[in-house]
């Protein structure tokens, strides 16, 4: 007799969905906006860093069981494919094997795309593009030029993170915990001038906006995100200084401590420190300043480090009480947040409270907490209390005197009520061959000048300029020949920009170009984009949550402000999927316990590494390869396959037979049931139920009603077509061996019927005082609540209570209600 091969048939299976179209979307650019019946399924598009590993395996495995799901029940279904393959590892890849980086690139999306094929990921490949084609970068460039007119992409000199090994700048998404995220180097600062995208005029915006994303993206990252946006409601206040016209404004979040201001502090690496410093004390703050290692946000910002300063021979005063105040500079506060400059209240800001106490500078306390003192405990006080020590302020509530500071500052034109927020602006150039060149042209008369638009793309020079000059510049310094242009405008000798941008815009809008990917009028076609955009479902990691996910949501809303496109967000729900580890640690080379997926594919086939991914756990959970047995997937997908042979080999006529009631019920039960766990993605328990319903099957072929009765029938066909979310190609073997003419793709997703699903009554007995008074027919499935509610609605309970209160309700769900009246 035939057994079960994991690997039959995967060449046929998979030459008979190309010549039908069977992943193809029909139309991907009709004329016909978005209805309900299109759906856009995308996992976040691959790198092509080598072979595809384990955590491609799983991401693709979920949203290619979501868009074969969605298939079956009728969608239209977009499953796109293209490449994020620019990017850093290709340059240094290149550069230690003396390669081109197009060459391993280009080598590695080959290899890929095959890997695709060969597990069965249903994608409509019409779609495939690589963000490293001009024809794709061109539009990076067209994007950039345009914001440039916006006012949206600047330039300026900052103090950036710089990593020493990468040897270029990162973006603050880019640094963790001080690290950077590629190679764990610790991250300097450093001055340059460099190019950034204004995100921060849409920090508002990208709050506000999350609205349409509660429920649909996970909790976590709505909240990641709302951290990093960072809003603080407060005050700015100007304060004098004295022997100086200009006051310096500070930003605090609590005016209505202002009277316990007892000194000022700035930031040490600001030119405000330079500017107040009183000629006398200049040395100190060099020297203060040199000494001062570039230190990663979080770190200067800890409160239990020890505190450094230098007085800077100035004083402020308070302008509430006309007190003066001196003036320090530190590193605990930043230069570019805020205004780079606060009023210190020790008693109510711990990071002020340690500053005093190592200056030895006056703590006086001016909201009553009600908690320990300050001074004696050396924690500072943040709670709600009553304002003291505070002049008029005496006795307010702190709301109450945060509104009368800010009305009396503002009446005298000394501050107002203000917002600031912890997002920067998003940093964009690198010093990289491998990425978008920046379409600007340095004119020595004419500054930074756009290159036209007739002129785009600014190709990348053709050979792989991978050596790294001196002093951190970009590669592209060294292609002479490329960076000698005349200038745009005056037509003399000018210099293209060389740095490149960030990858993290080519995956700011990939999505839009899928349905028509070599579109020439635009960066995307406004017809694809009218008809499947926005994203349905979304699916991957949540390293991206406050980087790529963040990006692609504020070039949304620059593409919306332009009119481009008729949404302000771009993902409507998002999926995170865990990772794959190995015995509890996640896997890589240094560890060793790397889990090759061609050699899993190669032992169990790619339907049993697929089922295995899915089966483990809920998509966001992590997956430990050491807890999972892909053995077993394909015992079940052989036990699937062998139902599929008994039956369809049982006979003819199978549809005349009689069928078993029973067995019909439950598995129309099961049915339901895997339907709903597919529609909440719990694809780990639709599994499951697809794996009851198998042994339900086997049960009934073996010792029930045989293989001949039409429920038996019925069910198996219901099974392979379910299963062909999950398992493909077993699916495709299944379903010919029934006798039904390829594929399974198109028979649809089984329905479940209704008048099969209701469930059985039981009778339950309710008592008053230990008296029968009632028998309920209910459900066994039914919840406490709602048989205490039936019980005591019941006209006899009622009769019985006689108008006395039940002094006590015992529920015993579903057989038993014991109610004791109040006497
Ligand atoms: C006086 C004050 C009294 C403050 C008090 C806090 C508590 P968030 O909530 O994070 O926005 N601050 C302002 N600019 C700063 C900077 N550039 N570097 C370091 N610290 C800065 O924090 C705002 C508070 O952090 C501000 O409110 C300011 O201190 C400080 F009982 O002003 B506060
Ligand atoms: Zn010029």
């Amino acid at each position: 007799q035939e057994t079960y091969d994991p690997h039959a048939g995967i060449e046929k299976w998979l030459r008979l969905w190309r010549e039908q179209h069977l992943f193809e979307a029909g139309d991907l650019t009709p004329a016909s906006a978005k209805d309900e019946q299109r759906t856009l399924v995308v996992s976040m598009f691959p790198y092509p860093s080598g072979d595809l590993h384990m955590g491609h395996a799983e991401v693709y495995s979920i949203s290619d069981t979501m868009a074969r799901y969605a298939r079956l029940r009728g969608q239209q279904v977009l499953n796109p494919i293209a490449w994020d393959s620019f990017g850093l590892p290709a340059e240094n890849a290149a550069r230690k094997r003396g390669l081109d980086a197009r060459v391993w690139t280009y080598g590695n999306i080959e290899i890929q795309a095959e890997s695709f094929e060969r597990l069965g990921i249903s994608f409509d490949w019409r779609t495939r593009f690589h963000t490293s084609d001009p024809e794709y970068y061109r539009w990076n460039q067209w994007l950039f030029l345009r914001m440039f007119e916006r006012n949206l992409a600047y330039r300026r000199a900052a103090p950036v993170n710089w990593c020493p090994t990468d040897e270029t700048v990162l973006a603050n998404e880019q640094v963790i915990q001080g690290k950077c995220e590629r190679c764990g180097t610790e991250v300097i600062k450093r001055n340059l001038t460099q190019w950034f995208f204004r995100t921060t005029d849409y920090a508002q915006r990208l709050l506000d906006d999350m609205q349409q994303l509660e429920g649909n993206w996970p909790d976590e990252i709505l909240s990641m995100q709302r951290n990093w946006i960072g809003r603080s409601t407060g005050a700015y206040i100007d304060f004098t200084i004295q022997g100086r016209t200009e006051p310096v404004r500070v930003f605090s979040t609590r005016p209505d401590t202002i009277y316990g201001a007892t000194f000022f502090v700035v930031a040490a690496d600001s030119s405000l420190a330079e500017e107040l410093c009183a000629p006398e004390h200049v040395d100190q703050l060099q020297e203060y300043r040199a000494g001062l290692v570039a230190k990663p946000e979080q770190e200067r910002l800890a409160v239990d480090r020890p505190m450094t300063g230098v007085f800077l021979g100035r004083h402020a005063v308070n302008p509430m009480n006309g007190e003066l105040l001196p003036i320090y500079a530190s590193d605990y506060v930043l230069a570019d947040y805020g205004t780079g400059a606060v009023m210190a209240v020790p008693a109510h800001d711990q990071r002020d409270l340690n500053f005093a106490r190592t200056f030895d500078l006056p703590v006086r306390v001016v909201v009553d907490t009600g908690e320990a003192d300050p001074v004696q405990s050396g924690t500072a006080t943040a709670g709600d209390g009553v304002l003291v020590n505070s002049g008029p302020l005496d006795g307010l509530a702190k709301q109450e005197a945060i509104a009368a500071v800010n009305a009396e500052l503002e009446e005298r034109g000394l501050g107002k009520g203000a917002v600031t927020y912890r997002l920067r602006d998003w940093l964009l150039s690198r010093q990289r061959f491998w990425g978008t060149p920046i379409p600007i042209i340095h004119c020595e008369s004419c500054g930074a000048v756009p290159v036209p638009d007739d002129d785009l793309p600014v190709r990348l020079p053709e050979t792989g300029y991978t050596l790294r000059p001196e002093g951190g510049k970009s590669p592209l310094e060294t292609a002479t020949a490329w960076v000698q242009v005349s200038c745009p405008s005056c037509h003399a000798e000018a210099r293209r920009d060389t740095d490149t941008m960030d990858t993290f815009v080519d995956s700011s809008w990939y999505f839009l170009r899928f349905p028509n990917p070599h579109y020439e009028e635009g960066p995307f076609d406004p017809a694809g984009m009218a008809a499947w955009l926005p994203v349905d479902e979304y699916v991957g990691g949540k390293e991206h949550s406050t980087g790529h996910l963040m990006y692609a949501r504020f070039l949304t809303k620059v593409l919306y402000d332009m009119e481009l496109v008729p949404f302000t967000e771009p993902f409507k729900r998002l999926t995170n999927q865990g990772q794959v580890i190995m015995d509890g640690k996640a896997m890589s080379k240094s560890l060793g316990n790397l889990v090759n997926l061609q050699e899993q594919i190669a032992a169990y086939g790619p339907d049993a590494v697929r089922v295995t991914m899915l089966f483990a756990s809920p998509p966001e959970d992590d997956i430990d390869w050491a807890d999972v047995s892909p053995a077993g997937s394909v015992k079940w997908l052989a036990r699937v396959w062998r139902l599929a042979r008994d039956i369809g080999g049982a006979g003819p006529d199978l549809h005349n037979t009689p069928y078993d009631a029973e067995l019909r019920k439950t598995i129309h039960r099961l049915i339901a049931e895997t339907t709903q766990t597919m529609e909440a993605k719990r694809f780990n328990v639709a599994i499951a139920r697809m794996m009851q319903l198998t042994n339900v099957l086997r049960q009934a072929v073996d010792s029930g009603p045989g293989p001949r009765d039409s429920a038996v029938q019925e069910g198996v066909e219901a099974l392979a077509r379910m299963l062909s979310c999950v398992a493909p190609f077993t699916a495709e073997e299944c379903w010919s061996r029934l006798g039904h003419e390829p594929s399974v793709l198109r028979a649809g997703w089984p329905e479940a019927d209704p008048a099969l699903l209701i469930e059985d009554q039981v009778t339950c007995v309710v008592q008053v005082a230990g008296k029968v008074r009632d028998r309920l027919q209910v459900s066994p499935e039914i919840s406490e609540e709602e048989l205490r509610r039936l019980a005591l609605d019941s006209v006899k309970v009622r009769e019985a209570l006689n108008g006395n209160e039940a002094a006590k309700v015992i529920v015993r769900a579903p057989k038993l209600v014991n109610i004791v009246p109040a006497s």
